[in-house]
């Protein structure tokens, strides 16, 4: 085991909330997959937006104003820089991955699919990813197709290329399963993908909090993701678009600030991002997506990813040293760990560990095709970052022992 890499009581110690206790129990959170816990500097930034430079962006004519407009600005410059993207006006903020993935299928592929085309979607992905193209495809009279999960359920580029065509328009798919953890081979498929002429939308929302993303060397052309998911507040996400793409688009949203001009007939809009931006923004949110982004790669990625993994390798091996545990995911190379406890539903499981202090989802993952494909109605879910440490998963492994022993005999 290696705690090496990371000072990992320093990094405790930047996150208040991991002095809180639940149910009497020191609180162990191994639920990063659902939401991260917040740093200080993230919250004092917001704070700092709200108590320092309260006023609205882009309209003010006052330094206040300015000033704001800077920090919301200089937060947009952030993420660009974090995604490598081309160029600053490629990111729109968002509410979060779900409204940024919702953007691309409404406002690209309601307006460019018709009867026949053909968008490819897997079953490995989150309903955030694959709803909206099942929308677009119902609207629209495209053909929705599944790329064949390999046995173990990854995408593969192999089972890609069976599903690919030449009336394939869009490609919409995860970068990071929720559920199993798995990387998608993303900048393969892309250029096969370019190849036939489509387009390629990236659910990044569990893959940019994990690792270093590099738009311009995947050459996808939509990537979405959530602040929440990586120490930034709830309520900020983003979408990287090729600027060309972006700012050929209608907007989907109508309202202040995202307006050229305005006649009693028709108008037209700022150009991207600014025309996806309806109304207020997310400032304060953006400032704290900012805020997270700094703290991340000071720590760094690479250290974070290999924290991770390094968790999720002992804690496999404790639960297989425990055995009567099934893994769904078991060479994964995330920290995510999908499992249940042989013969016992997840959710009565679920109250074991929360007993306990263990905060792990059970559930099926907001990933229900997913769930057909394993065949299971619900599994558990245990994601680590870089707060966790290995006396945490030593507790997870005490109460999973508790709720094997508990239900022993009592099959669902
Ligand atoms: N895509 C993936 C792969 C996700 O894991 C999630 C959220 C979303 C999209 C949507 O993100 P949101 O921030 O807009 O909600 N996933 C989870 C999860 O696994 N448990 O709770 C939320």
């Amino acid at each position: 085991m290696n705690q090496m890499t990371l000072d990992i009581n320093r990094i405790r110690e930047d996150f208040p909330i991991l002095k809180e206790t639940m149910n009497g129990r020191p609180l162990v959170y191994l639920d990063s997959g659902a939401t991260t816990l917040k740093p200080q500097v993230v919250t004092d930034a917001v704070n700092y937006y709200n108590t320092k430079k309260t006023s609205n962006v882009h309209r003010g004519v006052y330094q206040l104003s300015n000033d704001a407009t800077e920090l919301y600005e200089g937060a947009r410059e952030k993420v660009k820089n974090l995604l490598n993207a081309k160029k600053v006006e490629e990111i729109v903020f968002t509410k979060g991955a779900t409204q940024a993935l919702n953007l691309v299928a409404q406002s690209y592929g309601l307006y460019n699919l018709k009867p026949g085309d053909e968008v490819i979607v897997s079953e490995l992905e989150h309903h955030s990813s694959f709803l909206p193209w099942q929308h677009v495809a119902r609207v629209t009279g495209a053909v929705l197709k599944f790329i064949p999960l390999d046995e173990t359920g990854h995408i593969t580029v192999e089972n890609f290329k069976k599903v690919l065509s030449d009336k394939t328009r869009v490609v919409a798919i995860n970068y990071v399963s929720n559920v199993m953890g798995y990387i998608s081979p993303i900048k393969e498929i892309t250029a096969l993908a370019h190849e036939v002429g489509a387009i390629v939308s990236v659910d990044a929302a569990q893959a940019v909090p994990h690792m270093k993303i590099d738009v311009q060397d995947l050459d996808c052309d939509f990537l979405s993701f959530s602040g929440h998911k990586m120490c930034g507040p709830t309520g900020v996400g983003a979408l990287y678009g090729k600027y060309e793409l972006l700012n050929a688009m209608e907007p989907i949203e109508f309202g202040g600030e995202m307006i050229d001009i305005v006649g009693e007939v028709t108008s037209t809009w700022k150009d991207a991002p600014y025309r996806f931006e309806a109304g207020t923004p997310v400032i304060a949110g953006a400032i704290g997506l900012g805020a997270a982004i700094d703290y991340l790669q000071a720590i760094g990625f690479d250290e974070i990813a290999q924290h991770e993994y390094e968790l999720r390798r002992y804690a496999l091996e404790k639960l297989e040293e425990l055995g009567g545990i099934t893994i769904f995911n078991k060479d994964a190379k995330t920290g995510i760990i999908s499992f249940n406890i042989d013969g016992v539903h997840p959710h009565d499981a679920a109250t074991i560990y929360d007993a306990e202090g263990v905060c792990v989802r059970a559930g099926h993952h907001c990933a229900q095709p997913l769930m057909g494909w394993l065949c299971q109605p619900a599994t558990l879910r245990a994601s680590f970052y870089l707060y966790n440490t290995k006396e945490e998963v030593d507790a997870f492994i005490e109460a999973t022992r508790k709720g094997k022993e508990f239900f022993d005999g009592v099959f669902f």
